[in-house]
């Protein structure tokens, strides 16, 4: 095996293992090591969590060992912040980003941050379990371009629906695009609610943001 894949796989393997400080050392190694960091996010570490998801839904491991191989994927996407959100000079234009009411993944969503700041965005992150009012009061103090919202449970989909609505009540929607992600979230479900953009990850994510200030 080349010296590359084995470096991936053995992050892959701490992150199932929930070794923290492992996966962290492993990849800072592999950047180092010349690896770019979209590799290992999207050679290392996401399939560890995909692994780990897996698993979760075959009932195999418990809740707590999905949060301990969730603070290992922290520990990796740490380490690949500096690489990831290196701010441009100018401002893309602004972002508020959260995670809707009633849900704590933020990984995902995390990484949108990171990845968002490092195509030269000014993000506003309003973190997890967001309620639709302080959405809607982060777009007035900020006049965002860009609304993202993240959602990764099926319980919790229809607050960006709510978050429309509000928006078109207080007579905002026309101010903000919006763009919606998460598990559960499709084109379909974004066409269906209005929302102006779905993105399935991180990397489309940039594109379709790039895309609404240009
Ligand atoms: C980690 C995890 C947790 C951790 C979260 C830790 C954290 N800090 O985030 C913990 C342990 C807390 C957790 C709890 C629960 N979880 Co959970 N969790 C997961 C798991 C395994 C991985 C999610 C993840 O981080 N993936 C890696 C990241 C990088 O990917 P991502 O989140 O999908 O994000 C990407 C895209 O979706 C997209 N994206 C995400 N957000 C946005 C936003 C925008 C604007 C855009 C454009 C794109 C975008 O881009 C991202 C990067 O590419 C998933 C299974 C899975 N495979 O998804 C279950 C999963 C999401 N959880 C699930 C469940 C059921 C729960 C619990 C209800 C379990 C319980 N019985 O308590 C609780 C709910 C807690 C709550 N109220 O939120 C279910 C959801 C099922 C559903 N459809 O409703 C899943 C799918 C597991 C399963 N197969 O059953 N979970």
């Amino acid at each position: 095996m080349a010296t590359t894949e084995l470096e991936l796989e053995l992050i892959t393997k701490a992150l199932i293992k929930g070794q923290a400080s492992r996966v962290k050392t492993l990849t800072l190694l592999a950047i180092e090591n010349g690896v770019t960091p979209q590799r290992i996010f999207q050679h290392a570490l996401l399939p560890g969590m995909q692994v780990i998801g897996s698993q979760f839904r075959d009932k195999a491991i418990y809740i707590s060992d999905v949060l301990i191989a969730s603070r290992a994927m922290h520990a990796g996407l740490h380490a690949l912040k500096p690489l990831l959100s290196q701010p441009k000079q100018s401002s893309l234009g602004k972002i508020v980003i959260g995670t809707v009411a009633g849900d704590l993944h933020d990984i995902g969503k995390n990484l949108i941050v990171m990845m968002f700041r490092g195509a030269g965005f000014e993000v506003i992150d309003l973190g997890i379990d967001v309620q639709t009012e302080d959405f809607m009061e982060a777009v007035i103090k900020h006049q965002p371009d860009i609304l993202a919202l993240s959602a990764m449970l099926t319980t919790t989909l229809p607050m960006m629906p709510e978050a429309i609505t509000e928006l078109e009540r207080l007579q905002l929607r026309d101010s903000v695009k919006i763009i919606i992600g998460g598990n559960p979230a499709t084109q379909e479900f974004a066409q269906s609610i209005k929302a102006d953009g779905y993105a399935v990850d991180v990397f489309k994510a940039v594109d379709l943001a790039v895309q609404f200030v240009q």
